[in-house]
């Protein structure tokens, strides 16, 4: 996998005020995410390059941190309250490092298994206020296994104005709880057009909300938009995905509100034949509820 040299080496360079270490900064293929380098996460960070990292995770959507070899639970906690409070609303696996780490793995032993394999979402969509942030730490790598990422500026700005003003019209209800979310809303943060959903925990979707031509979907019309979107995120061999291939010691920040993201198959192969994957998670609550 190939990057190119953004221009943005300089803040980050800047910001470390003459540190030793040099900081670097790429884009990720798909143009979602940023790789950064020289910068160590299991050492304190300054108040300026925190809210760099908070402004970088809005503009960028992911922002990849390299090299960080082994973050402890605690450490992993500690760096996502920068962003906010924790929610933590998952099974508590036993091999968890600490009550706030969600472990994930291709073996129960060691975490909890098939987590984000039932379609292409954002976390905690089902919630009143979704998830601001997710954080991620892959602490055993796997020969395969990653996670696709689809940026949401992008798919929409790749639909049709005849689709795109369809989506417009619809609002999703959560298959466990009565949560109607709008399919499309203005990111609170970045006043961009954003995207809920969880396609395989959407009960139905409902078009035109809240007027009185609002109208419920059934099953066969749910399936339908539900495969249409699906769609639009893999089409033309998956132009739009970020598949991010783990690499040991990567720590990621998710603004997961602009992003959508799956695990792909290979997450769930066999240790047997790919090795032990283990990534620990943690997601910050959420502070609004999406809105048009
Ligand atoms: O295992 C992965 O790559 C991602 C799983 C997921 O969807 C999550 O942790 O939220
Ligand atoms: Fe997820």
């Amino acid at each position: 996998m190939s990057f190119s040299k953004s221009k943005l080496l300089l803040p980050w360079t800047a910001l470390r005020c003459g540190c030793e270490m040099a900081s670097s900064i790429a884009h990720t293929p798909a143009k979602i995410g940023i790789e950064v380098r020289g910068v160590d996460l299991k050492s304190e960070q300054s108040k300026d390059i925190i809210e760099k990292i908070k402004s970088d995770v809005h503009k960028h959507r992911l922002v990849i941190f390299k090299d960080q070899g082994q973050i402890s639970g605690a450490r992993h906690v500690q760096i996502s309250e920068w962003f906010g409070d924790i929610e933590s609303t998952f099974y508590k696996h036993p091999k968890s490092p600490h009550p706030d780490v969600f472990r994930v793995s291709n073996d129960e032993r060691e975490g909890c298994r098939n987590v984000g394999r039932t379609g292409w979402h954002i976390d905690g969509s089902f919630m009143m206020e979704p998830f601001n942030y997710a954080i991620y730490h892959m602490v055993s790598i796997p020969k395969t296994g990653a996670t696709a990422f689809i940026g949401f500026e992008e798919l929409l700005n790749s639909l049709s104005p005849e689709r795109r003003a369809s989506w417009e019209r619809l609002w999703m209800v959560g298959n466990s709880r009565d949560v109607v979310h709008p399919l499309i809303y203005s990111h609170p943060v970045t006043r961009k057009p954003v995207l809920c959903f969880h396609l395989g925990m959407i009960g139905c979707f409902i078009w035109n909300y809240g007027s009185k031509h609002q109208r419920v979907t059934d099953r066969k019309e749910t399936i339908k938009i539900l495969q249409e979107i699906h769609g639009e995120i893999v089409k033309e061999d998956e132009k739009l995905v970020y598949k991010h291939n783990w690499e040991p010691g990567d720590f990621i920040i998710s603004d997961n509100r602009a992003v959508g993201h799956e695990a792909t198959p290979e997450t769930q192969f066999p240790v047997s034949d790919v090795g032990l994957r283990v990534l620990h998670r943690t997601t910050l609550a959420g502070t609004s509820k999406p809105k048009k």
